[in-house]
């Protein structure tokens, strides 16, 4: 089994729900389990245009591939109304798989682990809000990064009744 992280972004409608309906889509799904799951954190659109987006983290545990994981992502990113008009457009849904267990890869299709993710806090502080040590061979302990990414902005969203943060298997009632 390998345990990955994916990274959950959208800016157009109500990427809340739609972020939570996504993250049910994948607990339902036999090949991964939910292990985690970080509380929504928005942003100002880093590098790209539109409104504020919404951004969440989970941990999973999975016997898929990195290619089979990201062909689920699609799919899910699919069913959800994902277009690319042009690079970095607003969208409804985007799933980027973050890491993937000690896997290191360059290629065009699904680089590992994800080439940005310690340059922005959208990424940063919900991974570390369900892995605070989180550590990649490369990189470090990626805490370390949070004094980089200080000047983006990005605020933590009041989560209800939750057990956001606590390592738990995900339950889709909580949320
Ligand atoms: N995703 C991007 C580009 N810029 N900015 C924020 N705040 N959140 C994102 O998820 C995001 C972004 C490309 O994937
Ligand atoms: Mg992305
Ligand atoms: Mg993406």
């Amino acid at each position: 089994m390998a345990r990955a992280f994916i990274g959950f972004g959208g800016n157009i409608g109500d990427t809340r729900q739609i972020i939570t309906d996504a993250i049910v889509c994948l607990a339902l799904r036999s090949e991964l389990q939910i292990l985690a799951k970080s509380c929504f954190y928005q942003s100002a659109p880093l590098e790209a245009t539109g409104d504020d987006y919404i951004n969440a983290v989970i941990e999973i545990e999975t016997e898929l591939t990195p290619y089979g994981l990201l062909h689920v992502c699609q799919v899910i990113e699919k069913e959800f109304g994902r277009e690319r008009p042009y690079s970095n457009a607003p969208r409804t849904l985007d799933l980027d798989i973050l890491s993937f267990e000690g896997v290191t890869q360059n290629e065009t299709e699904l680089m590992l682990p994800h080439p940005r993710m310690v340059e922005r806090s959208f990424v940063l502080l919900p991974l570390l809000e369900i892995a605070p040590d989180f550590f990649l061979p490369n990189l470090g302990a990626l805490k370390h990064y949070l004094p980089k990414v200080a000047d983006q902005k990005i605020e933590k969203l009041p989560c209800r009744n939750c057990n956001c943060g606590e390592k738990a298997v995900y339950s889709p009632a909580s949320h």
